[in-house]
Order: structure tokens, then sequence, then C-alpha cells
């Protein structure tokens, strides 16, 4: 059995890489990081946001190209694709729309890759290589939610390649498609939508009736204990119970890895089968870049978390 290191999001943090790599063990052999007996997992949201986009994609693609690391797709890595790709239905536009508000989120990856060079094009071209989840002997890999609904229709679609076709991004880009609710989910999240008649108001004061929900929780059964929301705004969201087949559960078999959430505070597992690895590194005062060292454990160990 291979023991597998896995690592949260990096947004471009080519720095705090190396410095998390040398903690776990790994050193560079001809250019490429490597360990004997390990290999990586990367989480996704490799790109976007932090200053050395291109130095982290060398690092993960030589890693990955010469067996030293596998990796999912992030919805940075997703909203890439899609922004370089042209809407055959709509000439002159793209899956993602080149609006000011999508320009600016994509904004240090376009200049750091130069939009329309032959790196860039590299970089996307690559993307299409990532699967949406892994499923592996003793673990499972998503970027977001591991929601095994959502995963059944992508298995079928992509005939167990569990990867994206050009077909299947149009379908994902399209807000009335099933792929588009499967790849949503997978890739950025649950969320929920509040009921009839309630509402809260965000940060800028905007009225919201959907909400990402804590759906790693086992024991959250309303609206309350679901909401992914600062606590002292928790009170603003009714507690009213959930539908009891919203939440996609966990059947415990193997670990879970995900990334997305930006947690802050000391990294620990948030229950004994599942594990957030998103410390938030991209974050302006600074986070962590995190990883977790797994062994071959069914049951997560707090000791087995490291970060820089
Ligand atoms: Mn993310």
């Amino acid at each position: 059995m291979i023991f597998y290191d896995l690592i949260g999001d990096i947004h471009g943090h080519a720095h705090a890489l190396k410095a998390l790599l040398k903690c776990l063990g790994y050193t560079r052999n001809r250019g490429v990081w490597q360990q004997p007996g390990r290999q990586v997992i990367f989480l996704g949201d490799l790109i976007d946001r932090g200053p050395q986009q291109r130095e982290v994609l060398r690092i993960v693609r030589s890693m990955i190209d010469e067996g030293h690391a596998l990796a999912v797709m992030g919805n940075h890595e997703f909203n890439a694709l899609a922004y370089a790709t042209p809407d055959p239905e709509h000439p002159g536009e793209h899956l993602r729309r080149h609006t000011v508000k999508n320009r600016h989120q994509h904004h240090a990856f376009l200049s750091q890759l130069r939009e329309g060079s032959a790196a860039y094009k590299d970089a996307i071209n690559w993307f299409w290589q990532l699967p949406l989840y892994l499923d592996l002997q003793g673990l499972r890999v998503i970027h977001a939610c591991w929601h095994p609904e959502h995963i059944n229709v992508m298995e079928q679609l992509t005939r167990g390649s569990a990867r994206l076709t050009p077909e299947l991004l149009i379908q994902a880009s399209r807000s009335d498609s099933p792929v588009y609710e499967a790849v949503e989910t997978l890739l950025k999240g649950l969320e929920m939508d509040l009921p009839e008649g309630s509402q809260y108001l965000d940060k800028d004061g905007n009225p919201r009736t959907q909400l990402r929900v804590r759906w790693w929780d086992q024991q959250a059964l309303t609206y309350r204990q679901l909401a992914l929301i600062s606590d002292h705004k928790r009170h603003l969201i009714p507690n009213d119970p959930v539908a009891p087949d919203f939440l996609p559960g966990y059947d415990q078999c193997k670990p879970v890895f995900f990334g997305h959430y930006w947690m802050t505070g000391r990294p620990v597992p948030l229950n004994d089968h599942i594990a957030c690895l998103d410390y938030s590194v991209a974050a302006r005062h600074g986070g962590k870049l995190c990883a977790y060292r797994w062994e071959g454990e069914k049951y997560l160990k707090e000791r087995n978390f490291i970060w820089v």
C-alpha cells in the first residue's frame, strides 16, 4: 500500500509549498520533489491569488509526471478552464464570462501566466487532466464536498475517469443542468435554501436566501446548526430542521480529505473520518499551508497534521 501526504489549497504560494514538502521529508532530486514509499495528493486550488503560481504548477506537475504525486481539481482550476473556453452557443463569449468581477478574481493568474501565451495554454490544457475526485484503496479525496449521489452522476458520465470533457464543461457551465449541480457541489461545496420566507443580510447588507453548509457535521440537524457562518451571526438563521434527505451523510468506510473552506486556528480532524486541510495560506493576514501525513489509518489522528 502506498502512503500519502495530503496537501491543502496552495493558491500560488510556492515558498510555503517547498517548506512544507521539506517538513514532510521530501527532497529535490533533479528538480523533482520526492520521497521513497510516499506520494503527495494535492487537494486542488493550486492557482489564483498568490505570487508564485508558475512555480507551484512546475513543482506539482513535475511530481505528478514522475509518479510522486496525484491531484484533484479545485474550483479555481475549474473556473480557469471555463474562463479560457469559448461558449459555442454565444460567439465571442466564454463559458465563464469575462466580467469585471471574474477577471478580477483571476487577475494574478492571467498576469503571471500571461493570458494567451504558450505557458497559459499549457497550464489550461493540463487542468483538463485533473480528476474531480479520487476514491483510493484507503482514502478519498475531493476539493469541497464528498457527495455520493453527485459523485455517482459524474462517475457514469465520465465512464469512471472522473475527468471533464469539453461537452461536460459546457453542461457544468449551464445552471439548469444536473452536471452543473454535481460539479458545483463537489468543487464549491453544498449550499441550502433557507426555509420559505426567511433570509439574512450578508456583510454587505444584501439579503441572502442561500447558505453554505457544514456538510461534514454529523450532529447538526437544523438550518442554524448547519450554516457555515460566523458564530455571532448564527442566531439570525432559523432553527427549523432541514429535510432529512438533504445532507449527504458519510459512510465512514475510509477517511475523506478536502480543502476549500478557509479554516483558521490549530489544524485538527473535523471528526474521526473527515479532515479539511485548507488553513487559509492565501489570507491577507497570513494563514497556514497544511498537510496530513497518512500512514494507512482509518481513524484520523490530530498528531498527523503538519503545517507551515
Ligand atoms: Mn476552493
